[in-house]
């Protein structure tokens, strides 16, 4: 199936942060394609990716990128989809470097940004789906399940906490 959401990292070694998208993406079926793709180290590829991203079917992409974090506006700069950024955390700044790079876009070009590590990677692929449910009812239904169950994980905690303490 033609992919709908890309994951982008900017090196292998963000895969571990990236986890969370992922088992997102595959509760909801959501066909993805992941890739590395770095803004400096490859830029060619980069911008032919975003250029190419629309016709090839992507309505969302996803960019994790740690440091200077260059990739979620690199990617915007060449594609009116969509763009999420997830900041990778790493020494010595634990991700607020990234943080920054990545929110701070100048107005034109939005990227748009959660946390940084792996609570971001699981909402930036939470926020692909509430996008992608925009034209997709069955899709639609399925988040909506997805908050009830994650509500009722919260009401059974606060069910037994007091026997806890
Ligand atoms: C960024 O630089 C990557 O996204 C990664 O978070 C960071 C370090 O990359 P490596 O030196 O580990 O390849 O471009």
């Amino acid at each position: 199936m033609e992919a709908k959401v890309a994951v982008l990292m900017g090196s292998d070694s963000d895969l571990p942060n990236l986890k969370g998208a992922f088992d997102i993406l595959k509760e909801f079926d959501i066909p993805f394609t992941p890739r590395v793709i770095s803004a400096h180290r490859t830029p060619k590829t980069a911008s032919k990716f975003a250029e190419n991203a629309e016709i090839n079917g992507i309505k969302v992409i996803i960019c994790a990128a740690g440091m200077a974090a260059h990739l979620g506006g690199v990617i915007a700069a060449h594609t009116t989809l969509p763009v999420i950024g997830i900041p990778m955390p790493s020494e010595p700044f634990n991700g607020l470097d990234a943080l920054l790079a990545t929110v701070q876009m100048p107005p034109g070009v939005p990227v748009a940004t959660v946390t940084a590590g792996k609570a971001g990677s699981k909402n930036a692929a939470l926020y692909a789906v509430s996008i992608l449910a925009l034209t997709d009812s069955e899709l639609s239904s399925k988040l909506k399940d997805f908050r009830i169950k994650q509500a009722d994980k919260v009401k059974q905690a606060d069910s037994v906490i007091s026997e806890k303490i």
